[in-house]
């Protein structure tokens, strides 16, 4: 598994903020493989003989940070599946210790997309979207802790790319349209 010529955007925004939707976008446009740390734990969570199973279940019930070590891995190892080299990875990092840690064991980003969304819109996103996800942290007791989380340990590390001059913070409280059309925009200056 090479790292030459590996292209990583991460794809950052608060919970609901977008960053799934807004991916399967690029993926089509712009030809990248969509990585979501979130959706990679959900399977681990579920695979059987998983060491993590219980602890992942855990944590995104309420909203807290896995260990690391274990979404980095995860990732790592999706990457190299793919023979990919060009990736949008989606909900990571969300705190300062896995940027620096992800930039050393895999690659820097070349860029952040950061979606920015007003909370009271995404709490109505997420309420609506728990009425048939599925998933465990689509309640309102899960929703306020991944408010917190994002605010404590994601900010952080938005403003470390921002300073970086890597980040581009996209206004996501519009249309699925109006969103991807910016994104689009970025995209293709930044990248091609
Ligand atoms: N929707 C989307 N865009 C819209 C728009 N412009 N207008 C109106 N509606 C819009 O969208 C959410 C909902 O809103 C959908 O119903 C969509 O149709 C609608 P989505 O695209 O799914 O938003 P997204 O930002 O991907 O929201 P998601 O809930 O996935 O974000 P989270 O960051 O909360 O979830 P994630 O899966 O990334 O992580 C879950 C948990 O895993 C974390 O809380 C944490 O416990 C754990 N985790 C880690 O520990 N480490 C990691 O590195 C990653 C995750
Ligand atoms: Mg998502």
């Amino acid at each position: 598994f090479s790292l030459d010529n590996t292209t990583v955007v991460f794809v950052l925004g608060g919970p609901g903020a977008g960053k799934g939707t807004q991916c399967t976008r690029m993926v089509n446009d712009f030809g990248f493989v969509h990585l979501s740390a979130g959706d990679l734990l959900r399977e681990e969570q579920n695979r059987p003989g998983s060491d993590y199973g219980e602890l992942i279940k855990w944590c995104i019930r309420e909203g807290q940070i896995v260990p690391e070590q274990v979404t980095i891995t995860l990732l790592r190892e999706a990457m190299k599946r793919s023979g990919a080299h060009k990736f949008l990875i989606d909900g990571f990092p969300r705190a300062m210790s896995q940027a620096l840690a992800f930039e050393e064991v895999v690659c820097p980003a070349r860029l952040v997309l950061n979606f920015e969304c007003p909370e009271d819109v995404l709490q109505e996103r997420l309420l609506k979207r728990g009425e048939t996800s599925g998933r465990t942290d689509d309640n309102i007791q899960s929703i306020r802790k991944r408010f917190q989380t994002f605010v404590v340990s994601c900010y952080p590390v938005i403003n470390y790319y921002t300073k970086q001059e890597k980040c581009i913070t996209i206004n996501s409280a519009r249309s699925v349209d109006e969103v991807s059309s910016d994104v689009q925009r970025i995209m293709r200056k930044l990248l091609t």
